[in-house]
């Protein structure tokens, strides 16, 4: 019989950072709600989440590694939204973020979730911020919680 690890989804007692991007905050703020309805939802206390803002999303990958590395946290969820009609250099800053965040995470060994919108319309984004698609921020924070216990199952 194979052994098999699974995550628990419980927030009480750990403790969790949030990045969340200022630049189109009518998004960002949705997903920031998102985000800590869901680890209320999961029995976390808010004192237990500190929450850094930083101007853009090309700004998350370096306040998310600082974070990492201070081993304060079991996790760090990065909120951003990109949107491809705002900007020309949307290419860029999106794939900037990504790249960043998925080296933090590999670099640092804590877990660093993905919670960055990159959509074409801002109508897009709002399905995703809590309306017909739901909310990518408590989408997140899921993936936080299950990554949490699964790096402590793994030691
Ligand atoms: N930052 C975002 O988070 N989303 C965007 O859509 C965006 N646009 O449209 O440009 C954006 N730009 C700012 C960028 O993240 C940096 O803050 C800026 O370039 C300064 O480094």
């Amino acid at each position: 019989m194979y052994k098999e690890i699974n995550g628990n989804l419980e927030a009480g007692g750990r403790k969790m950072a949030i990045v969340a991007s200022r630049f189109n905050d009518f998004i960002t703020a949705r997903l920031l709600d998102g985000a800590m309805d869901c680890w209320r939802r999961h029995g976390g206390a808010d004192e237990d989440v500190t929450v850094v803002r930083v101007p853009g999303s090309f700004e998350i990958p370096l306040a998310a590694s600082r974070l990492a590395k201070s081993g304060k946290y079991g996790a760090v969820v990065c909120l951003g939204a990109v949107i491809r009609g705002a900007t020309a250099h949307f290419d860029l800053v999106a794939a900037e973020a990504a790249k960043g965040v998925a080296q933090t995470a590999l670099s640092t060994g804590v877990p660093v979730i993905f919670g960055v919108l990159t959509t074409e319309t801002i109508e897009q984004a709002v399905e995703r911020a809590g309306t017909k698609s739901g909310n990518k921020g408590f989408d997140a924070v899921l993936s936080a919680l299950e990554m949490m216990s699964v790096m402590e199952a793994l030691g």
